[in-house]
């Protein structure tokens, strides 16, 4: 059954009007090293059960995606092998025993092609679904982003991922300044800050939407189904 052409959803600060054919989801670094137990995050003393609560949301949301047949895009935060795309005040930010490169415990910290770098196998990309390698907090920083959306006529996304403050953050303020009209659903994002994880949606949402809407899953799914 056809999705209808307009489908207004429940969210705040106002109701968002969903364009099924020009809106893609865009799933944010859901990477292993900050989500599995054992990963880089962990090891920096994080507790990432507050990251993981947004996997099965995450799963149903992308499962009904692919089932509209909607795009979806993932992205990974890294860096190339040789660091040649790591500026040094990234690398030496937060003087950190262990830092980008370094061997950590699932490979090279946020290299590509590391075993930590990966998507976490629940959310893993299907064969034809971007997967975007950036290099900094945004998504569409030295990345081909906002050619593969503006080819495919998407003016919508539904931004999903980890961490809420920082790079969900980053890239829906990328896509605002970009003419995109962005929705977060709350429980499909995540942030290993309780208090970030609440200011990071007040932010996007606050002053009449001056980012973007919050919405949760569970709406989205009833206006997919
Ligand atoms: C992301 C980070 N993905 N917190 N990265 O948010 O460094």
């Amino acid at each position: 059954m056809s999705l209808p052409a307009t489908i207004e959803l429940e969210a705040e600060p106002y109701p968002f009007e969903l364009t099924p054919g020009r809106c893609a989801l865009l799933i944010i670094d859901m990477q292993r090293d900050f989500l599995e137990p054992g990963g880089f995050g962990e090891m920096l003393g994080n507790d990432v059960s507050q990251l993981r609560r947004t996997i099965e949301p995450n799963q149903r949301l992308l499962a009904a995606w692919r089932a509209a047949r909607m795009p979806v895009i993932h992205t990974r935060e890294g860096h190339r092998p040789d660091l040649s795309d790591l500026p040094p005040a990234k690398r030496i930010r937060g003087r950190g025993r262990t830092t980008i490169g370094d061997p950590g415990p699932m490979g090279r910290i946020l290299i590509r092609g590391e075993a930590g770098h990966d998507i976490i196998p629940e959310l893993y990309p299907l064969p034809g679904e971007p997967v975007i390698d950036k290099p900094g907090k945004g998504a569409f920083h030295a990345t081909d982003l906002h050619s593969i959306l503006s080819n495919l006529g998407i003016t919508q996304l539904v931004v999903t991922g980890v961490t809420t403050e920082v790079c969900v953050n980053t890239t829906v303020r990328e896509a605002n300044d970009r003419g995109y009209n962005c929705l977060v659903p709350s429980d499909c994002v995540g942030s290993y800050f309780a208090d970030f994880q609440e200011m990071g949606l007040r932010m996007i949402k606050a002053q009449g939407g001056i980012f973007g809407w919050v919405t949760r899953s569970e709406t989205l799914l009833a206006a997919l189904r």
